[in-house]
């Protein structure tokens, strides 16, 4: 079907009324005036109709929503709203500014990798009778984040301090920080990041164990969310990964870490989200020192449920990387989940496409100097 024809077809969004994923992208296409069918798959009925064979060929990772658009099949809210907004761009939905994206992107990424997965069915299920508490305290955690004075500041009334900020941060002194740690997967991507466009950068270590410096109030200015990664650059401070890695791909676009055409870039959000949001946010030390004694289970559990996704999706989207043959932010999610399935003794042999492309990668400089083994915290016992 030719691209002009796909475009006849009105979407499709596969969901459900009460998922609050679903509803995301039923507000955007609101937004947007974009008329859209509705296919419900009942979450509960019959044992959850996600689950069925026939919903696992629409969305491998079984969840709603899913959308069919313009000839291609997409997964993961975020993803979905992305692509719409790139391919149907009025009423804009991403401001113009970089920063001010970024932090609209920091609010996403809290909400859709910090909150909602830590209530999704499929881990409440998991939980059983401590469900509310368990669901209380993560969004509880993750709302107190919203009070935080960064978010409310409108820069464009300070033009002053906008051009000091613009001519202070060209100086060698104000290199972008990242605040991390070597064992972070989150951190990793962003060094990764850093690598591959050859940006210099200073690394403050927060400790998430030892002395979990991630919970001080001095990091809590920096991060509210408490979490690595955060960074420092142009006179602003950033947390999530994604957003930090997408601030600095639409301010420093060389390499380029998204692709050209707005459907492989839809597919690569796809997979980053899949992992940012599906996989780690559910081996995360705040989830497994709750979890306990089953935390290896557990990890292993969510790790497989989220690679047995991944497999066929990088099937068909892989060329030489995990889209094409070009690098993306996609491989940058996918290398540190990798190391850290097999910290946690995943069986990789079940996932083929999946560790060829971690093999390529892994042997590539900036995947090299970037790993948790050679980083200035890297204890010496683990130190390559
Ligand atoms: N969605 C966030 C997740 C950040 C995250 O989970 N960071 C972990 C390390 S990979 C952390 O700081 N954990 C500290 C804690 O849980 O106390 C991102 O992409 O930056």
């Amino acid at each position: 079907m030719s691209a002009s024809a796909a475009r006849l077809i009105k979407p499709v969004l596969y969901g459900y009324f009460r998922s609050s994923c679903s509803w995301r992208v039923r507000i955007a296409f609101a937004l947007k005036g974009i008329e859209y069918e509705q296919k419900p798959i009942n979450l509960i009925k019959d044992g959850g109709l996600q689950l069925t064979d026939e919903f696992k060929k629409v969305n491998p990772m079984q969840q709603v929503p899913a959308v069919t658009i313009d000839g291609i099949t997409l997964s993961q809210s975020l993803a979905i709203i992305q692509y719409i907004e790139e391919t149907r761009p009025e009423p804009r939905l991403l401001p113009a500014d970089p920063k001010q994206r970024a932090n609209v992107r920091i609010i996403c990424d809290i909400i859709a990798s910090g909150i909602q997965p830590l209530q999704n069915l499929y881990v409440l299920q998991k939980i059983g009778e401590e469900k509310v508490q368990w669901a209380q305290h993560f969004i509880n955690r993750g709302f107190d984040v919203f009070n935080a004075e960064r978010f409310k500041v409108d820069m464009s009334k300070f033009p002053t301090i906008g051009r000091l900020n613009q001519t202070l941060t060209e100086i060698e002194a104000f290199k972008p920080v990242l605040y991390g740690y070597f064992r972070s997967s989150c951190s990793w991507r962003v060094r990764i990041a850093f690598a591959l466009k050859g940006i210099e950068y200073e690394q403050k270590t927060i400790h998430l164990i030892k002395d979990m410096l991630q919970v001080t109030d001095e990091f809590k200015k920096v991060n509210p969310m408490q979490q690595v990664p955060a960074v420092t650059i142009d006179g602003i401070t950033l947390s999530q990964s994604l957003a930090i890695i997408q601030y600095i791909e639409e301010t420093r676009p060389e390499p380029r870490l998204l692709p050209a055409d707005p459907k492989q870039r839809a597919h690569v959000r796809i997979i980053c989200d899949i992992i940012a949001s599906g996989i780690q946010p559910l081996q995360n030390i705040y989830v497994i020192q709750k979890i306990g004694e089953e935390k290896v289970q557990w990890a292993q559990h969510f790790i497989n449920r989220g690679f047995e996704a991944l497999e066929p999706i990088l099937k068909q989207t892989a060329g030489k990387y995990c889209v094409g043959d070009e690098i993306s932010m996609a491989d940058i999610c996918l290398v540190p989940q990798v190391f850290n399935a097999e910290r946690f003794k995943v069986d990789m042999s079940k996932f083929p496409t999946i560790r060829r492309l971690n093999q390529t990668l892994t042997e590539i400089d900036a995947f090299k100097v970037s790993h948790p083994s050679r980083q200035p915290d890297t204890p010496d016992d683990l130190w390559a």
